[in-house]
């Protein structure tokens, strides 16, 4: 490549925790191996294009602040293929294995969608160009279906059946680029899948047809031979008032519901866990309990911000809730830990840029080897097990076996007289507990 985005910046290595080297890692240790596995096998991190690379730092009240030398400000497709470069520079001293993208990210929209297509052609060439030059891999694609005027009320929910038509030649292309670029997932964000008032939509055509597109999508899926994971993200609201896919329970409804959920799972992101009023372990644990727990966008909000700040995730409490949720479903396989957050406004150095991922892949690091640790101290899943230990044997042993109704349910309570004592749920013990791990 020509010269270097970030001349001054080495290959972020891992130092140890005594390191006061800010361009070091701290716990993020690839090759150290946890539970049999390395921490680069298990968390898979993974930086996201639109944020680190096309974020500009505009907010509602302000123009962009970000420095991004390398970039001249134009759409062109030079431009395009330039930050290309850049980008993989960031992900090969970061030590960053995947990255993620939507296709109006990577390569400038045309003036119709053929000419759309021939440049992001051109912008995919050097994307593999630099995968096969980096080792660097795709975590997942997606299509942009949200940011164009034409998808002003929706993409495949769209009251105009001409914008679903374009919604649908769009993920087609895309779903080939990301084949062809060997991606192992592709992700469904439906970010204006929703409505804004109820007096104008029809909730119930509108779910209909976003189930259409989605059975489509795999239909083409099978046909181009991809094989990569489909993906649904969870998000309430923001950009519309609801949005159809609120949070994983409501996802899981939807899948089910339309014969769908055989080919997707979920990608999950902190910050719309808390807009949807649960937490990330919440949304982790109702995917994992029904097999569909596939990805996560890691991220965190702000406790004093109603909306989605996609900020980096620093604390080390959240990071050990998600990673022992995941240990607890078996680890990632085709997802990863994928960083959709981005730089404050006032974070406008390209440094910036390595300081936030940096501590982000330090914090999931810290709660892999945390989560590991509790789980290898076995007393929180043994006070779980015992807790439940009544459903092991006896009548609670027959319900679980389907051998017993309500008659026979009603005899042994007569004959009992009264329910066994309960026992504590040690809510506080069992925080202290995770203290001791922190
Ligand atoms: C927006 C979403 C988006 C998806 C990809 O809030 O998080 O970035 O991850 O379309
Ligand atoms: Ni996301
Ligand atoms: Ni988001």
């Amino acid at each position: 490549m020509a010269s270097a985005a970030f001349p001054q910046i080495k290959k972020i290595e891992y130092e140890g925790p005594k390191s006061k080297n800010p361009l070091a890692f701290k716990y993020y240790n690839p090759d150290e191996v946890v539970e049999g596995k390395t921490m680069k096998e298990h968390l898979r991190f993974s930086v996201v294009y639109w944020h680190t690379f096309r974020g500009r730092g505009v907010d509602p009240f302000g123009a962009g602040t970000m420095i991004r030398p390398w970039d001249d400000g134009t759409d062109s497709l030079k431009n395009a293929q330039r930050r290309v470069r850049v980008a993989f520079e960031f992900m090969q001293k970061l030590q960053a294995p995947f990255y993620a993208f939507h296709d109006r990210d990577v390569a400038p929209e045309g003036k119709n969608l053929r000419e759309t297509n021939k440049n992001l052609d051109a912008v995919v060439k050097v994307l593999k160009e630099e995968q096969q030059r980096t080792g660097i891999k795709l975590l997942w694609g997606t299509a942009c279906l949200f940011a164009h005027p034409r998808y002003v009320h929706g993409a495949a929910t769209s009251c105009n059946a001409d914008v679903f038509a374009y919604a649908a030649a769009q993920v087609k292309k895309c779903l080939e680029v990301t084949h062809e670029l060997g991606g192992a997932g592709y992700v469904f964000w439906g970010g204006r899948e929703g409505y804004s008032t109820l007096y104008n939509t029809d909730m119930k055509r509108e779910l209909e047809h976003l189930a259409k597109f989605l059975h489509m999508a795999v239909d083409y899926k099978k046909k181009i031979g991809f094989q990569g994971q489909f993906y649904i993200e969870p998000k309430p609201k923001e950009p519309t008032k609801h949005q159809y896919d609120s949070d994983a329970a409501a996802c899981l409804n939807f899948l089910r519901e339309y014969g769908l959920k055989d080919h997707l799972k979920l990608n999950l992101e902190t910050n719309h866990a808390t807009l949807a009023g649960h937490t990330m372990q919440h949304e982790l644990e109702v995917a994992g309990a029904a097999g569909a727990l596939g990805s996560i966008d890691a991220n965190t909000g702000d406790e004093l911000l109603g909306w989605d700040t996609d900020q980096f995730p620093t604390s080390v409490y959240l990071t050990t809730q998600i990673m022992l949720t995941i240990l607890k479903y078996g680890g990632f396989t085709t997802g990863g830990v994928n960083f959709d957050a981005k730089v404050r406004r006032e974070s406008f150095e390209p440094i910036d840029l390595f300081h936030a991922h940096i501590g982000g892949m330090d914090a999931f690091a810290r709660g892999l080897k945390i989560a590991a640790a509790i789980r290898k101290d076995g007393r929180l899943a043994e006070f779980v097990k015992q807790r439940y230990s009544s459903w092991d044997s006896g009548i609670g042993a027959k319900i679980e076996k389907g051998e017993v109704g309500f008659e026979e349910l009603e005899a042994y309570m007569l004959k009992k007289g009264e329910a066994a004592p309960n026992t504590s749920g040690r809510q506080e013990y069992l925080e202290n507990l995770i203290n001791e791990f922190i």
